[in-house]
């Protein structure tokens, strides 16, 4: 075993993920397709701990609480089996954004640990293998695993990993309008939606419609069908939590303000679309040339940042480690 270091970026979804046919394996019910960004990113250091009787993690400097710290066990426990192996390791991670807060995201979380594990107990996986392993982490992790444009196939343990899809060149513009930990995970409230939604099934079945259609217009170059698409499933995915019972809203006045004022813009003739994950934070989708207009046309909506596809998960050069919390106190 060696210590090792690797990056990964948050990714935003056109089609979302929303629903698990089975939880211990992570495997969605649908399929999904997302754009891994360029900025955000999570950096993990895995060091081997021959002398520990568990594993320890750090997040942003700081000890890890309980639930992140049993979660991220569940998950080298898979690695360790992978390996044949029972070595407790340290991880230490590190956001560029606060974790918790907008875009500090679970997927590139699992996308950094499962590329720098997987590199510490040398495993010799490829991207395909990474990202179905990255995926029992937490399932948008395996579509960071991919650079730019993923999408993420349903089925069994074997077939569900993320794909890299032909895309056209595209910007988001990520318009933040609270930095604060949302009220109700993401995994909570998907299986809060599963259980008592009354559209649940119908989400179910027409998502793998709008993937289909999202795909063909990937292919195709056609930015104006996937914007479309991107923004009705968007509105889909929020009609169906808010249909929970008891009802979720993850949207605030500010954000559906932010769906306005993309609308108005293309009325005006500037194409952008609106799409939001599990919170109120708004990602517009634009074309590369227009992303600076869109921007200076939302400014005041919020904190305003314009972000390209970035790339997959990849393991850092040794000297790239993450420090440990005491090491900065000087
Ligand atoms: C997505 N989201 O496709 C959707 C849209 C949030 C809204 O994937 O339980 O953190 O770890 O598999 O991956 C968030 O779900 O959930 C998510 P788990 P995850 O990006």
């Amino acid at each position: 075993m060696r210590t090792t270091t690797a990056r990964a970026y948050p990714n935003i979804a056109l089609i979302k993920y929303w629903g698990k046919r089975d939880e211990s394996r992570i495997l969605p019910a649908a399929g999904s397709l997302s754009v891994t960004l360029d900025a955000f990113e999570t950096t993990t250091t895995v060091v081997p701990n021959p002398a520990g009787d568990a594993d320890s993690l750090e997040l942003d400097g700081q000890p890890a609480d309980e639930e992140q710290t049993r979660r991220t066990t569940a998950f080298l426990d898979h690695v360790r089996s992978l390996a044949g192996s029972e070595q407790p390791v340290i991880v230490r991670s590190r956001n560029s954004v606060p974790t918790g807060a907008g875009l500090a995201s679970s997927a590139s979380g699992f996308a950094a640990l499962a590329t720098a594990a997987a590199a510490a107990f040398e495993l010799d996986l490829d991207t395909r293998a990474l990202s179905r392993l990255a995926r029992l982490g937490s399932g948008s992790a395996c579509r960071s695993v991919v650079p730019r444009v993923a999408v993420w196939h349903a089925g069994d343990d074997q077939a569900s990993y993320a794909e890299p899809v032909d895309a056209p060149d595209m910007r988001m513009v990520v318009v933040t309008v609270d930095r604060g930990r949302k009220p109700v995970s993401s995994r909570a409230a998907m299986r809060l939606t599963a259980a008592t939604s009354p559209f649940y099934d119908a989400w179910v079945s027409s998502t793998e419609d709008s993937l289909a259609a999202m795909i063909d217009a990937c292919r195709d170059g056609d930015f104006t069908r996937i914007g479309e698409i991107t923004e009705s499933h968007a509105l889909r995915m929020h009609a169906l939590i808010q249909s929970t019972t008891p009802p979720i809203r993850f949207l605030r006045p500010q954000s559906v303000a932010i769906f306005d004022a993309v609308e108005k813009l293309r009325e005006n003739g500037l194409e952008a679309y609106s799409t939001a994950d599990a919170g109120p934070n708004v990602i517009v989708l634009v074309r590369p040339e227009n992303a600076e207009a869109v921007a200076a046309a939302l400014d005041g909506l919020g904190e305003l940042r314009i972000v390209g596809p970035g790339p997959g998960a990849h393991p850092l050069p040794e000297g790239s480690e993450v420090p440990a919390a005491t090491e900065g106190i000087s």
